[in-house]
C-alpha cells in the first residue's frame, strides 16, 4: 500500500506529539500576535501565548465556534494581510452571511499535500484518471482534492456538479478510473447507469472517493456492487481546512486524522469536557500548520471517536469512525451544510414576519430533497392566488440564494402541521442513512 508521507504518517507517538507541541506554540503566538478576536480571549481568560506547553495547557484556551467566525466576518479571522492570501472559499455560517476562510501560497501547498494523503491511502497514483463531480466555487471540496490529485500526477477531469448524463459519457469516453463524489451522488450515478443499461463492467472505475457528507457501512457496499469500484470515506471541514483532515487507507477501518496537521480533541457536546481516548464525543480540532486561518479549538459538531491503537496499512495517526451523528442543528443536504436558522431568517423576512413552517428532509432516489412546509396564515390567506404563487417563488428564491440549495416550498392549511406539546418539530428528518 502507497504511503504518500510516511515521514508524518508513520510517526512515533513520542515523536508526533512532540512535532504536535511545537506547531502549537508557533500556532499560538501566531493567533495572539496577529488575530484580534484571540488576543481577546487569551487576555479575557488570563491565558499567556507562551505558557502553552503542553496538551493540558491547550484545554485551558475557550473553544472557537460558528458564531465567532460570523462575528468577525469577513476578514476578522486572518492571521496575515490580504496580501498574502492566494485564495478565499467560503461555508454556510448560521445566518445569511457565510463563513469566510483565506489561504497563503503555503496554506495550498499543505492542504494539497493532505488531500493527496488520503487519495494515495484509497490507492490512487500518477496512472489514475480522477473525475471530480464536486461544486467547484467557493465551496472546498473540489479544489482541494483537485489539487491533491495533480500533486500525486494523476489525471484530473474537473466536471463539477450535476449534469449526470454528461458525467456518465465523459466516465466512459475518458476511462474514469477514480470518481470523487458525495455518496448520494454516486448512487444518483448508480441509477442513472443503470437506466441507461450501461453495463459497469464496461466501465473504467477502480476506486471511489466520498466525503462530505455522512454514508453507512451499507451505503458502501451498495456503492461497491453497483460500481464495481473499492469505496472510502473522507472527511473535512472548512474552517480547518477543507477535505484532506482525515481519510480511510483501504483496511476501512476508520479515517486516519492527519494529527500532525490538527490536534484532535473529543469532548462532551453538552459540558465541554475532554473526554478519555476512545469515547464517542464531539470532534474538536486545532489547526498547526494554517498560516492565513489559524483555528484554535474548533468545535466541528460531529460525533465520533478516536482509535488509537496501530492500523495494518503501517500509518500510525489516529482513526476517526464514521461520522452519523452532529451536536448541533446542522442538515447535510446533498453535500451541502444548511441550517435551519438560515432558512427561518429567509422565509420570515419575505413573509415579513414569523410563519409557522416545518422542514420535512426526505430521499427521493438516491438523493436528498428539503420541503419547506408553510402553515397559512390570515396574512397569506388573504392574498389572491397569483400572489400567493409568487410569495412561494420568493422564498424559493431567498432560500437557495443563502443556503445554495434547491427546496421544494408548499403552503398547508392553518394548524395542519402537528404539535407537540403545542409545538412544531421544526426539522422532520426522514432520510434513513
Ligand atoms: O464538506 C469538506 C469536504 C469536502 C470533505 C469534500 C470531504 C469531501 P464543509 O462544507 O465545511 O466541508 O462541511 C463540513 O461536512 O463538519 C461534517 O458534518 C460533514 N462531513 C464532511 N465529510 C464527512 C464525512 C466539507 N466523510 C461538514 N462523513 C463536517 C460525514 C462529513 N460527514
Amino acid at each position: 500500500m502507497n504511503i504518500w508521507d510516511a515521514t508524518h504518517e508513520c510517526m512515533s507517538r513520542d515523536e508526533l506529539e512532540q512535532l504536535q507541541l511545537e506547531r502549537l506554540q508557533a500556532t499560538v503566538n501566531r493567533v495572539y500576535k496577529n488575530v484580534t478576536h484571540y488576543r481577546k480571549i487569551f487576555n479575557d481568560s488570563g491565558i499567556i501565548a507562551e505558557d502553552i506547553r503542553s496538551f493540558s495547557d491547550l484545554t485551558r484556551i475557550p473553544f472557537t465556534v460558528k458564531d465567532d467566525l460570523r462575528v468577525n466576518y469577513p476578514y476578522g479571522m486572518f492571521a496575515v494581510p490580504l496580501r498574502e492570501i492566494v485564495r478565499i472559499h467560503s461555508s454556510s455560517g448560521t445566518t445569511s452571511k457565510p463563513i469566510v476562510m483565506g489561504y497563503t501560497k503555503n496554506d495550498i501547498k499543505i492542504w494539497s499535500n493532505l488531500a493527496a494523503r488520503f487519495m494515495t491511502a484509497a490507492g490512487v497514483t500518477h496512472d489514475d484518471v480522477v473525475q471530480i463531480t464536486f461544486r467547484y466555487g467557493l465551496f472546498t471540496g473540489a479544489f482541494g482534492v483537485h489539487y491533491g490529485a495533480e500533486a500525486i500526477g494523476a489525471s484530473v477531469i474537473p466536471m463539477g456538479t450535476g449534469n449526470t448524463d454528461k458525467q456518465i459519457m465523459i466516465m466512459q469516453d475518458y476511462k474514469t478510473t477514480a470518481l470523487v463524489s458525495t455518496s448520494s451522488y454516486a448512487m444518483a450515478l448508480a441509477d442513472r447507469i443503470e437506466q441507461l443499461g450501461i453495463d459497469p463492467k464496461s466501465l473504467s472505475l477502480k476506486i471511489g472517493l466520498f466525503g462530505g457528507e455522512p454514508w453507512s457501512e451499507k451505503m458502501r457496499e451498495e456503492i461497491e456492487n453497483r460500481l464495481l469500484l473499492n469505496a472510502t470515506d473522507n472527511y473535512g471541514v472548512s474552517e480547518v481546512i477543507g477535505p484532506g483532515v482525515a481519510g480511510e487507507c483501504l483496511c476501512k477501518k476508520g479515517m486516519h486524522l492527519y494529527e500532525d496537521a490538527f490536534i484532535p480533541e473529543i469532548i462532551d457536546p453538552e459540558t465541554g469536557k475532554v473526554l478519555p481516548a476512545g469515547s464517542d464525543g464531539e470532534l474538536v480540532l486545532t489547526t498547526l500548520t494554517r498560516e492565513a486561518f489559524p483555528m484554535i479549538r474548533y468545535r466541528t459538531g460531529d460525533i465520533t471517536s478516536l482509535d488509537y491503537a496501530p492500523c495494518e496499512c503501517g500509518r500510525t495517526l489516529a482513526r476517526m469512525k464514521k461520522i452519523t451523528r452532529r451536536s448541533d442543528d446542522m442538515l447535510i443536504i446533498r453535500g451541502v451544510n444548511v441550517f435551519p436558522s438560515q432558512i427561518e431568517d429567509a422565509l420570515f423576512n419575505v413573509a415579513q414576519g414569523e410563519t409557522p413552517y416545518q422542514l420535512v428532509v426526505e430521499r427521493k432516489g438516491a438523493m436528498d430533497n428539503l420541503e419547506v412546509v408553510i402553515e397559512v396564515t390570515d396574512r397569506i390567506f388573504s392574498l389572491e392566488l397569483q400572489k400567493q404563487r409568487s410569495f412561494l417563488e420568493a422564498i424559493k428564491k431567498r432560500i437557495t440564494s443563502v443556503t445554495g440549495i434547491n427546496v421544494d416550498v408548499r403552503l398547508v392549511e392553518s394548524k395542519s402541521i402537528p404539535r407537540q406539546n403545542g409545538k412544531i418539530l421544526l426539522v422532520l428528518d426522514r432520510r434513513n442513512i
